[in-house]
């Protein structure tokens, strides 16, 4: 997703310069709406295409009531650079029902969210569990899909 670590100036601009000027900047709960993202990304020089955003978008709406807190967006952005880290936030986040595996609707969104990222990319839920699979036991847990996606090149 991004491959250019911040430096901890930028960090620091995005923290107390970047983030509370963007238009739907709430004080209260130092959150920003969905809407701000493109315009977040672009401040801080990291340019996504219209479908990376909306991806990244439809996600905030989904996962987290269309609001990005300054913390979390510092978090993301800070850690976007390291693959492992955030892969496993990824699949935190896709593991919907917190059960620890990987199941086919889950297995759906994160081929969403990696194939956006390469058109070319395809693996059906079939070959997910047959290559990530590593101990057998019919499932797919958070550590086995992560090191799955690690060798997928997306
Ligand atoms: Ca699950
Ligand atoms: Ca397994």
């Amino acid at each position: 997703m991004v491959t250019k670590a911040l430096s901890a100036k930028e960090l620091d601009a995005l923290r107390n310069d970047i983030f509370p000027s963007m238009p739907t900047y709430n004080a209260a709960d130092e959150t920003v709406r969905t809407s701000d993202v493109p315009a977040l990304w672009q401040r801080m020089g990291r340019e996504r295409t219209p479908e990376q955003l909306k991806v990244l978008m439809d996600f905030m709406d989904e996962k987290m009531d269309g609001k990005l807190s300054r913390a979390v967006s510092a978090n993301i952005m800070s850690k976007a650079h390291l693959k492992g880290p955030w892969l496993y936030e990824c699949m935190r986040d896709c593991d919907k029902n917190g059960d620890g595996f990987i199941q086919k609707e889950e297995y759906e969104l994160i081929f969403k969210i990696f194939g956006i990222h390469n058109p070319g990319w395809k693996k059906s839920y079939a070959d997910f569990i047959k290559e990530a699979d590593v101990n057998s036991d019919g499932k797919v847990s958070i550590h086995e899909a992560v090191e799955w996606i690690e060798k997928q090149d997306v």
